[in-house]
C-alpha cells in the first residue's frame, strides 16, 4: 500500500496525527528516538521538513533513522527544491497557492520534478495555504497570508486547489505560531471541499488539537511541541485529542 492510500484509509476512520520533525533541529538518531514516542503515543505518519538548514544528507539520515526506530511512514515536507531524497516514503508534493512568488507556487516544482521522478519517490500533491502570521514558511514563501478575518479566501484557494485535482490541502498558521488557524476557518474549508484537510501551525495542547479536529480537520500535525516535549503522557494526550475524545 502507498502512503497516500495509507493516510487515506486511516483518515476515514478519523482524524488522524502526524509529527513534523526538522532535520535542522536535531540529529538523526534523536529523530529516531523521537519517532519510536510518537509511535508509542499513537502517531501515524512523521513528516520530516523545514523552512532552513535541510539537506539532502540530513533529510536522508533523519529518515532512515525515523523508518528503522518506529517502523511509521516518512514523508518529506519539503522546503526548497535542492534537498531531496530516495530514503523518505513518500514527498508532498506541493505548491504554496498564496505565495506572491512563482517560484513558490510553481517554479521549484518544475525544477525537482524529474530528479523526484528518478528517485521512484511517492508524490502525493498538496495544496499548501499559509495563514496569518505564517512565521518562517510565510517569510521564506513570501506568502500573502490569509488572515483571520478571511474565511471566503482560505475557501476559495482550498477549493481551488481540490478543482485543480490536487491530493490534500493543508491550512498552516506557521510553525510556532502563536495563534493556530482558527476553527471556523476550518469548518468552513471543511465544508467546501472533499479532499482531507491537513491542519496545523501552534498547536501545542491537547485542547487546541481536539479544537482543530472538531472543527474538521482529516489531520492534525505537530512539530515544535513533539520536538520540544519530554512529557510521553502530554505526548498521547495531544495525539489522542488530535484523533477522538
Ligand atoms: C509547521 O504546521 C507545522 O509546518 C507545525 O507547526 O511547529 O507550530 O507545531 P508547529
Amino acid at each position: 500500500m502507498g502512503v497516500k492510500e495509507y493516510l487515506i484509509e486511516r483518515m476515514t476512520q478519523g482524524a488522524i496525527h502526524m509529527a513534523l520533525l526538522d532535520p535542522d533541529k536535531q540529529g538523526a538518531e534523536e529523530a529516531g528516538v523521537i519517532a519510536r514516542r510518537m509511535k508509542e503515543a499513537g502517531t501515524d505518519a512523521v513528516m520530516i521538513g523545514g523552512s532552513t538548514g535541510v539537506t539532502s544528507e540530513n533529510l536522508g539520515e533523519t529518515a532512515r533513522s525515523i523508518r528503522e526506530a518506529s517502523g511509521l511512514p516518512t514523508i518529506h515536507f519539503p522546503g526548497n527544491p535542492a534537498a531531496l531524497s530516495e530514503d523518505v516514503d513518500a514527498i508532498f508534493f506541493m505548491s504554496m497557492v498564496n505565495s506572491t512568488m512563482p517560484f513558490w507556487i510553481i517554479e521549484a516544482q518544475a525544477s525537482a520534478a524529474e530528479r523526484i521522478k528518478g528517485l521512484g519517490v511517492e508524490t502525493i500533491s498538496l495544496g499548501y495555504i499559509v495563514v496569518e502570521p505564517g512565521m518562517t514558511v510565510g517569510q521564506v514563501g513570501k506568502a500573502d497570508t490569509v488572515k483571520h478575518g478571511e474565511t471566503s479566501r482560505a475557501v476559495g484557494y482550498a477549493l481551488a486547489c481540490e478543482m485543480l485535482g490536487m491530493d490534500l490541502v493543508y491550512l498552516e498558521a506557521g510553525s510556532g505560531a502563536d495563534r493556530p488557524v482558527p476553527p471556523d476557518m476550518i469548518s468552513a474549508v471543511k465544508k467546501a471541499v472533499s479532499i482531507p484537510l491537513i491542519v496545523g501551525g501552534g498547536i501545542r495542547t491537547p485542547e487546541a488539537a481536539r479544537a482543530a479536529r472538531l472543527a474538521g480537520a482529516d489531520a492534525i500535525v505537530t512539530g515544535t511541541f513533539v520536538e520540544r516535549c519530554s512529557d510521553d503522557t502530554m505526548l498521547r494526550s495531544v495525539v489522542e485529542a488530535s484523533k477522538r475524545g
